[in-house]
């Protein structure tokens, strides 16, 4: 029993991600079928002691599919997400190309599950539902239960985001440029045009008119829409840093109740999915490392904002793994609430 699914670019670090949450969630699936490109098809795999061939994506892969786990770029969600929806999919969508779009639920569960309104498996149609960026999801998961306690007005976040957000291939860069490095030869930039490994820069998507780049962008817009709330004043700077596979962020809130840091601190330990690692004595705070291969996002540096008066701010420092919860693992926690 169970749906079927179908896996889209399974070959990727999501996409493989997703294979690794669904054995450790015990998901409960009928069928899996293993989608990706012409390239990779053919490839043999094995998963939960079944072998698989990769099959190449085209327009008839959705036929008796019920929950689609898409990871392979925003063009390929565009070109097959509306293909399968209309053959009664439920697509969930790891890319940017349907986040924005009036009607598509963009779904953190611990955040906004309301966002679903009713849309399951069994109900004879498709639908799309929107993963939110990584850095987003992480970022809400710590700010969100202090929203809804003194509600933000103003966010500064800064990020300190790590290889695996570019893919598989950005993660093989920074280990292979960090060897060059050592060994005294040039770094080889084929992902990133500058050197990567013992260095960091402002975030790699395209920069905007307006100064921001997507990635801030992404931040600012995705939050208005999970929160429901128009006015909330986000700003962003985005940075790539040579971490392999989970992003930090400093966030600043400015909050229209007070709220004092002790509060602050009991609300974090009691959210779902949020870890408390706030060790002032022994300079023990959320590190990259210590979240990696984790499902939950850690807080600490839990502090009054000095500078806001009558605890209106608090500063904030989280760390997640982006390619479980800020991928792989929300867009499960989305299937799970679909059936
Ligand atoms: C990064 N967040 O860390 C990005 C990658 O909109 O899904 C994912 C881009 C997206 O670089």
């Amino acid at each position: 029993n169970g749906p079927s699914v179908a896996v889209v670019g399974v070959t990727g670090a999501v996409g493989q991600e997703f294979l690794s949450v669904l054995t450790d969630r015990d998901f409960p699936y009928r069928s899996i079928k293993m989608l990706a490109s012409k390239r990779s098809a053919g490839k043999q795999m094995t998963f939960e002691g079944r072998n698989y061939t990769v099959e190449e994506l085209t327009a008839d892969s959705f036929d008796g599919v019920d929950i689609a786990l898409f990871s392979a770029g925003g063009s390929i969600s565009k070109q097959f997400g509306p293909a399968a929806v209309e053959k009664g999919t439920i697509v969930v969508d790891n890319s940017s190309a349907f986040r924005m779009v009036d009607g598509v639920p963009l779904v953190i569960p611990e955040v906004n599950p309301q966002a679903m309104h009713g849309i399951k498996v069994g109900m004879g149609k498709g639908a799309l539902i929107a993963n939110p960026n990584c850095s987003t999801i992480i970022c809400l998961m710590a700010a969100t239960p202090l929203h809804q306690r003194a509600k933000v007005l103003r966010m500064v976040v800064s990020t300190y985001q790590a290889a695996s957000g570019a893919g598989a291939a950005a993660m093989e860069e920074l280990e292979l440029q960090t060897r060059e490095v050592l060994e005294g030869k040039p770094p080889t930039c084929n992902i990133f045009s500058q050197q990567y490994a013992f260095n960091l820069f402002s975030h790699n998507a395209p920069v905007q008119p307006n100064g921001y780049n997507e990635e801030e962008m992404k931040l600012v817009k995705e939050t208005r829409k999970i929160w429901s709330d128009l006015d909330v004043k986000v700003t962003a700077t985005c940075i790539r840093v040579p971490v392999m596979r989970a992003h930090a962020e400093s966030v600043n809130l400015q909050f229209e109740k007070p709220l004092d840091e002790d509060t602050a601190r009991e609300i974090l330990k009691n959210a779902a999915g949020v870890v408390v690692i706030d060790d002032r004595a022994s300079n023990h705070f959320p590190t990259p490392l210590e979240v990696s291969n984790k499902d939950d996002v850690a807080v600490g540096r839990i502090r009054q904002d000095l500078s806001q008066e009558g605890n209106h701010g608090l500063d904030i420092f989280v760390c997640g793994d982006q390619i479980r919860k800020g991928a792989a693992l929300n867009a499960i926690q989305i299937a799970e609430m679909l059936l």
